[in-house]
């Protein structure tokens, strides 16, 4: 349980947008003292009622609390925001907790610019949307000073249940988001196809929608053990050989094709497998693929060219 000392120390909250705005709700409900300031700021008026203390300028934000969290719609609003010279100048001695979606690049950049300015740095990628922020199965990511870290336990637990903390290399978190992220939307890519696969079979988007969520643990367990493979670098095949993808591809193309519909996803998997078949991989595990994405010229592989 927080002690209300550590509440009544209080947490600014920078950015009421969709995600922004959540945070300062949790925080409120959860009886911190909150300060809240946005560009808008009409978005501060619920929080308001709620108890927030809505600042006239991001400055007096940052001078109402020891902890900012930073939550707008990119680095470059937070830079906008926080480099500000009224605004920089009132960071010394702050605890910056940035949630802004970033690259791992950004993060760096950040890290050394607040931390010139007398702050410190602690940098997130939260992996939810905001209805599903507060919950035991919430993930974020964090990384930057372990003592940052460990010194924010009490707010971040507020957030979600599942706050991993990435280590002290401050990309870290960015890195893991973009990864999680090119997962995702890969992912998004081949339901998209897989609806319009059900459709010209006569099946609603609903029920291959539940057919991907009743699978994805079955999906995730092959997803780690592949990871593993990967680590390990002994691709003999064990599981599912890339032969064995480079028909199902093709069978997936070939579909499409026959059917007049959308080829785009088909075509770029059965043009990476069919590299990885060019290359000599054919019988090996699945996960050998990842020798393909770590090749550089990828277009002379793919085109079947002599540099190979
Ligand atoms: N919403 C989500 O599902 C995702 C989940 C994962 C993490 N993201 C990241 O969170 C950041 C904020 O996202 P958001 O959903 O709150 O975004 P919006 O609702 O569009 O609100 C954007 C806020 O940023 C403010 N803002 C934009 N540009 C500026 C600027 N130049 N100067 C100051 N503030 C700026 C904007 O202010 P206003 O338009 O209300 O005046 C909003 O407060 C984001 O990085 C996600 O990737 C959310």
């Amino acid at each position: 349980m927080i002690q209300n000392k550590e509440k009544s120390k209080g947490v600014t909250v920078i950015g009421l947008g969709l995600m922004g705005a959540k945070l300062a709700h949790l925080l409120v409900e959860n009886g911190f003292q909150v300060t809240v300031w946005n560009r808008t700021i009409e978005k501060a008026r619920e929080l308001v009622e709620k108890g927030a203390v809505a600042a006239s300028s991001a400055a007096e934000a940052i001078s109402a609390s020891p902890v900012i969290i930073v939550c707008v719609y990119d680095y470059r609003a937070a830079n906008e925001i926080l480099g500000a010279e009224e605004a920089a100048e009132k960071l010394q001695g702050k605890t910056i907790i940035q949630l802004t979606t970033g690259s791992p690049q950004e993060a760096r950049e950040s890290e050394i610019r607040e931390r010139q300015l007398g702050a410190d740095y602690l940098d997130g990628a939260i992996l939810a949307t905001p209805q599903q922020m507060g919950k035991p199965e919430t993930m974020i990511l964090f990384s930057g000073a372990k003592q940052v870290f460990e010194g924010s336990q009490e707010i971040l637990n507020i957030f979600g249940g599942k706050i991993k903390y990435l280590g002290e290399k401050v990309g870290a978190a960015s890195a893991m988001d973009l990864a999680v992220l090119s997962y995702f939307y890969g992912s998004l890519m081949g339901f998209f196809h897989g609806v319009r696969i059900g459709e010209i079979e006569g099946f609603e988007p609903t029920a291959f929608g539940e057919l991907v969520a009743e699978s994805s643990s079955t999906l995730g367990e092959l997803i780690k053990y592949e990871s593993e493979v990967i680590e390990k670098g002994d691709f003999t095949a064990t599981e599912s050989s890339i032969q064995i993808s480079v028909e199902a591809v093709e069978r997936i193309l070939k579909t499409a094709q026959q059917a007049g519909i959308n080829t785009d996803l088909p075509a770029l998997a059965s043009k990476i497998f069919q590299q990885a078949k060019n290359l000599g991989y054919a019988d090996e595990e699945v996960a050998a693929l990842i020798k393909v994405f770590r090749r550089e010229n990828n277009e002379t592989a793919i085109s079947g060219g002599k540099n190979v």
